[in-house]
């Protein structure tokens, strides 16, 4: 039995490649941090079918002992500080986190086990203030928030043991994905809980920031395959994940308004509050080496993904109306 260490289970990835490795006969090992309250909502139906350890990417004594503990076969770096936004008011922790975190994992391995398999979590935040479309791993990169220099760091690094150590160590460029299990924060799910809870008639207004920024968007569930395919390859490598296809944050509002029977236009409300520092104007992936190389390709499509979204928040906020006080 194969065994795979995943760091950020309790994210939106972790839980469905959790899923995805559990059906492949896969023994999990999900490393959570200390939180006082638990936070495995998303991990919840399969709890029982994952080994839990505690470890922290700032800490890197954790990430050692769980090296020499529980001997991984594979490790997927999935933990971050993910939310571009909250990057610009806590620099310092996203790079702690998202760029010397990579370090202090590839560090516990290098020092442990050097056969073992390993996943970045790299992004098309990278990218930012994009110099070529469609974007490419031959991309030059480009970041425009701390958490983009963070990707930057940790990309680097990866490629930099990788070529330092001969470890077989991947990193996949991921456009966004996302999927009912999306943080309330970021927009796509931010848009879809709020178009249900306003036609339900508990809210009143969306209010987001800036409705140009154009995104690559996919299934988070589609997603995490290309994950452990990378790691199945004889040669580890760097590959794009993406769908080829752009839309903006307005496009999202009009289909999930539309699908409810609203009109965008009488309930979204832009914010300040919202915009960012500098922005990310346009971002849309090439898989074509993905496709060819691993056979990957996304199965799900815009306008699949947003009903997919809308119809689990409808049931979501249906289901918070009816509960008794
Ligand atoms: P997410 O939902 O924000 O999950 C992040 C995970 O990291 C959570 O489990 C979180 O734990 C954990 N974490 C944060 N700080 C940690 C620390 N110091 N030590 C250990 N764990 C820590 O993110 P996601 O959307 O699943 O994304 C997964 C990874 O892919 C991230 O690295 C993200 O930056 C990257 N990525 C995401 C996308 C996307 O569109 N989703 C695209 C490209 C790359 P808590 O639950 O305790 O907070
Ligand atoms: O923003 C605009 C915002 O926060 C998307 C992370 O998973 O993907 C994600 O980063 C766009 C931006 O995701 C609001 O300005 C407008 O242009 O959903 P987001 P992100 O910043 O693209 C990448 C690939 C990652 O790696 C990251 O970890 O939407 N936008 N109004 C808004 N965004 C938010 N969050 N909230 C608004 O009200």
């Amino acid at each position: 039995m194969k065994r795979a260490l995943i760091t950020g289970l309790t994210g939106q990835d972790g839980s469905y490649l959790a899923e995805f490795l559990l059906d492949r006969g896969y023994h999990v090992i999900g490393m959570v941090r200390r939180t006082s309250t638990l936070n495995f909502e998303r991990v919840a139906p399969i709890q029982d079918d994952i080994e839990i350890v505690q470890g922290d990417l700032l800490d890197e004594t954790s990430l050692r002992h769980i090296m020499r503990e529980h001997r991984p076969d594979e490790i997927y770096n999935l933990a971050a500080q993910s939310f571009v936004q909250t990057s610009w008011q806590q620099a310092v922790l996203t790079g702690e986190t998202t760029a010397l975190g990579v370090t202090r994992l590839l560090n516990a391995i290098q020092q442990c086990d050097q056969d073992v398999r390993f996943y970045q979590a790299s992004s098309s935040e990278m990218f930012g203030k994009v110099v070529e479309v469609p974007q490419t791993e031959n991309t030059p990169f480009y970041p425009r928030s701390p958490y983009g220099a963070a990707k930057v760091y940790g990309h680097w690094i990866t490629v930099n043991f990788r070529e330092s150590y001969d470890l077989h160590a991947s990193s996949g460029i991921l456009f966004n994905h996302e999927s009912p299990r999306r943080g309330l924060e970021f927009v796509t799910r931010k848009i879809t809980y709020n178009v249900a809870k306003i036609k339900h008639g508990l809210a009143r207004e969306l209010r987001l920031g800036d409705l140009d920024p154009q995104r690559d968007w996919g299934f988070a569930g589609d997603y995490v395959e290309a994950m452990w395919l990378m790691l199945q390859q004889d040669e580890p490598d760097d590959y794009v994940i993406a769908t080829g296809e752009t839309h903006s944050v307005q496009e999202f509002c009009e289909l999930a308004f539309g699908m409810v029977g609203l009109d965008w236009r009488e309930w979204v409300v832009q914010d300040e509050r919202y915009m960012r520092p500098a922005e990310v104007d346009l971002l849309i992936g090439d898989p074509s080496k993905a496709a060819t190389v691993l056979g990957w390709k996304p199965r799900t499509a815009f306008p699949e993904l947003v009903a997919m979204m809308m119809e689990s928040d409808m049931e979501l906020v249906g289901r918070q109306l009816t509960r008794p006080a």
